[in-house]
């Protein structure tokens, strides 16, 4: 197991107890309540890494009142018939990497889930179409929407130190997997990835990034994917036999970290 996979599993499994910690009986919560009762509007252009070979993007919009988000986003331009991998990344620096933070392996450069830490942080939300959206499942990818573009929207329960960040202007949306080599699949011509090496690298890799920032009240102004947004009230992408067909072996990695990740914390 490579050294940044150790570093992603241990920060997955410090994740969870943490959560646990920041329960209201810390500290004198009453400034937080009244803050978390006032409803926010959030929303993020979600942009390709060129360096990943993307192309794609997407718009994200939160409505976040409590600790409970409404979450719309619109994806498009992406790996198609594959399941995205979608996260709240929470309490960083609350920026998309720069292009710069790619590295080059194997003579290839390209920027994974990894590199992009020290700027979005670690995922304190998964964007799953069903079931727990915890951190734990992060890698749970029968459970995100799959292919090029999609709709996504689902109400989410968020935890206490998830939604502090999204409060705090550190949330960032990030959006999984790409084709660096244009062969139509998820492979291993980027060797293992780094959040669990049974997946290929391409399946976890970033592909979109976009920082969620506290838009006014009201209408939103000529804000092409707000309107769209606001006017569909599609359903949840659904995944397709052939995108879950492609990924079951895979699957089966992201299983064995989610049970270790449990195990443990
Ligand atoms: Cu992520």
């Amino acid at each position: 197991m490579s050294k940044s996979t150790v570093r992603v599993l241990a920060a997955l499994t410090v994740l969870a107890p943490a959560v646990a910690l920041a329960s209201p009986a810390l500290a004198d919560d009453s400034h937080k309540k009244h803050d978390g009762d006032h409803a926010i509007t959030l929303h993020a252009q979600l942009d390709p890494f060129k360096v990943n070979k993307v192309t794609g993007h997407g718009t994200a919009q939160v409505r976040l009142k409590g600790d409970e988000a409404h979450v719309k986003m619109k994806v498009s331009g992406l790996l198609a018939g594959a399941p995205h991998a979608q996260h709240f990344h929470i309490a960083a620096k609350g920026v998309c990497p720069p292009e710069s933070a790619a590295k080059v392996r194997n003579g290839k450069r390209f920027l994974n889930t990894t590199d992009g830490a020290p700027f979005y942080g670690g995922i304190g939300t998964s964007l799953t179409t069903t079931g727990d959206t915890g951190p734990g499942s992060g890698l749970a990818v029968d459970r995100f929407p799959v292919g090029s573009d999609y709709h996504y929207e689902r109400t989410i329960k968020l935890s206490d130190e998830a939604a502090k960040s999204l409060r705090e202007g550190t949330g960032v949306v990030v959006v999984h997997g790409i084709d660096y080599n244009n062969n139509g699949k998820y492979d291993d011509n980027l060797g293992p990835s780094d959040l669990d090496p049974k997946l290929p690298a391409e399946a976890t890799n970033p592909a979109l990034c976009g920082a969620l920032k506290k838009s006014a009240d009201g209408p939103v102004h000529g804000g092409q994917g707000g309107t769209q947004l606001a006017a569909s009230d599609s359903p949840v992408a659904t995944a397709t036999a052939a995108g879950g067909a492609a990924l079951l072996a895979a699957a089966g990695g992201a299983f064995i970290l989610r049970r270790r990740a449990g195990r443990q914390s």
